[in-house]
């Protein structure tokens, strides 16, 4: 028979599990959760969450005294543990595991508390859908009639998916909260009375749920008024939105006041837009604390929004990690997925960044590889014109995203099912669908990539001629070639 919860208001929150290839905790907070446990206390419920990626889950410690391991500004690797592969992805020669808690965990966790009034599960990227699926099968044979709500980045962007496979209840797609408490008052009867229309109106993250916490995340604006082509923003928040930028330097004071947290990452789509209605106030309040910061930008940056003026500002603030959006020197390529940057931004930003006091190896720009009809020459070309800008590249691999316009791309070009699994958006897959650019290549330009960074940090950029390794001359001898114009041009000449 179908038992009460004994607090009618009780609300369980979880963080479910990444299943995929490879995971790094590079900052990674669930932090559309907390803004909701912040909403819906202020509407008088009670929230207790599970975070099955908690690197700091005491469980976890008490079960192995060597976790976390923790490298510097507080990320990490997580604890693992293989998985059999999904069919759809059984022919992909890497093992595949799931990150976070062990389930045996999560089920202590959950027997830990009381029956909740409801559940309210996340969910990020769109090919980890099966740790979503595991939690809420794990929650309902815990208790079947509970009831589950499921919203998040999968959810909005795989709506249908999710309401055919998922098992929860309601699934609620999209940013709004207005839905999320009328399904909350319509299930437990209750009236909310605080319901923020826009997102300037949240209050800030509940941060208490962490008992232990070793960097923040900050989302200072919402939404990015470009359409790059890859990119599924807009589909996420069709707009542009900031906060006020005093209150956003507050949450980080706060933080750091109350519970000595250094390390902060923006989680923003265009942080630098506006810049001097945002950035600029934000930082000269961060500036006038003097507090010993370090801020992260693990989320691309425009580039060309970077100033010799903001650059100092950045400095002066304490930004450590700085990457930049690049994704391919290609000319044509850089038109047509929506003129975001062009090469000398790219340069003109990283001058102003050194200007500033920024060493070329503490900079990175991210190049995309796996672009559909993108050729290994684009991506090594592209690799080229970001070292010899002096900075270190950071490789990253496409995922395709149903409603953009490379998803169609991929549809057309690779005949990629438009009703794909989810699961087949896995930036790690991609290459095994391509046609221009196989596994091989792209393990050969991550390595070659990585003996560069490397070259860098030890003060020696291969592409001035200087010194060039062994491995890379092989690698130039079989692949390179000029490139575009901009990229074959000496870094000095732009
Ligand atoms: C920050 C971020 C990251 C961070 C880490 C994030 C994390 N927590 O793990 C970093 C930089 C590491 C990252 C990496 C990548 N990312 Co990313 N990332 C984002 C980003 C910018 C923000 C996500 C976020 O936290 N938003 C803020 C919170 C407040 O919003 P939210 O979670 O959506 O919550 C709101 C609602 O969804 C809702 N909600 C949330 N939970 C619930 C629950 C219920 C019950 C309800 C009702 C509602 C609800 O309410 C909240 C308040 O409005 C998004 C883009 C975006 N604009 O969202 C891309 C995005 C998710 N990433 C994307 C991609 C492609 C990647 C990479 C693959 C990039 C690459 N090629 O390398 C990598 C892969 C990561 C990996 N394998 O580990 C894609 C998605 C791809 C996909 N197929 O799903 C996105 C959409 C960006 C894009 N280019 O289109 N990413
Ligand atoms: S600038 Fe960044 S966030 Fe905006 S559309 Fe392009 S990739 Fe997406």
């Amino acid at each position: 028979m179908a038992s009460k919860p004994k607090y009618p208001r009780n609300l369980l929150l979880i963080n479910p599990w990444i299943t995929d290839f490879a995971a790094f905790d590079l900052w990674s907070k669930p932090l559309g959760l907390l803004y909701l446990t912040s909403i819906l206390r202020q509407n008088g419920h009670f929230v207790r969450l599970i975070d099955c990626m908690d690197r700091n889950d005491p469980l976890l410690k008490a079960s192995n005294p060597k976790e976390p391991k923790v490298k510097r500004y507080g990320i990490g690797p997580y604890h693992k543990e293989e998985l059999p592969k999904p069919a759809p992805l059984m022919n992909i020669p890497r093992r595949y595991s799931r990150y976070g808690i062990p389930e045996a965990h999560f089920r202590t966790h959950l027997s830990e508390g009381d029956k909740p009034a409801l559940v309210l599960i996340t969910s990020m990227m769109t090919y980890w859908y099966p740790g979503v699926f595991r939690a809420i099968k794990l929650i309902k044979t815990k208790w079947p009639d509970v009831t589950i709500l499921l919203g998040g980045v999968y959810t909005t962007l795989c709506p249908t998916h999710a309401k055919e496979h998922s098992g929860a209840d309601f699934v609620l797609p999209g940013n709004d909260v207005r839905p999320l408490l009328e399904r909350i008052d319509d299930l437990l009867g209750t009236r909310s009375e605080w319901v923020p229309e826009r997102f300037r109106d949240f209050p800030s993250p509940a941060w208490d749920l962490y008992p232990k916490l070793d960097y923040a995340v900050l989302l200072t604006s919402r939404g990015c008024p470009s359409r790059c082509t890859f990119c599924a923003s807009h589909r996420l928040f069709p707009g542009f939105e900031t906060r006020d930028p005093e209150a956003c330097a507050q949450e980080i004071v706060d933080l750091y006041r109350h519970r000595r947290i250094r390390d902060f990452a923006f989680y923003d789509d265009a942080l630098l837009l506006n810049a001097e209605q945002h950035i600029f106030p934000m930082l000269d309040a961060l500036i006038s604390r003097r507090l010993p910061l370090r801020l992260h930008t693990p989320n691309g940056l425009h580039a060309k929004a970077i100033m010799p003026e903001l650059a100092g500002h950045m400095r002066q603030a304490g930004f450590r990690t700085i990457r930049l959006s690049f994704e391919s020197s290609d000319l044509r390529r850089q038109r047509e997925m929506g003129a975001k940057i062009t090469n000398e931004g790219l340069a003109a930003a990283v001058e102003n960044l050194k200007g500033a006091g920024y060493q070329g190896k503490e900079l990175e720009a991210y190049v995309l590889m796996g672009l559909p009809g993108q050729t290994l020459e684009e991506v090594i070309s592209s690799v080229r014109f970001v070292t010899q800008c002096g900075v270190k590249t950071k490789l990253a691999r496409f995922s395709p995203i149903p409603g953009t316009r490379e998803w169609d791309r991929a549809v057309e070009m690779y005949g990629l099912d438009p009703q794909a699994d989810p699961l087949l958006h896995n930036n790690s897959i991609h290459p095994f669908v391509s046609k221009n650019l196989t596994e091989a290549d792209l393990g050969k330009v991550a390595l070659w990539t990585r003996w560069i960074n490397q070259e860098l940090d030890l003060g020696v950029n291969g592409m001035d001629g200087a010194f060039v390794s062994k491995g890379m001359r092989e690698t130039f001898r079989k692949h390179g070639r000029g490139g575009d114009a901009a990229s074959s041009s000496s870094r000095r000449n732009f």
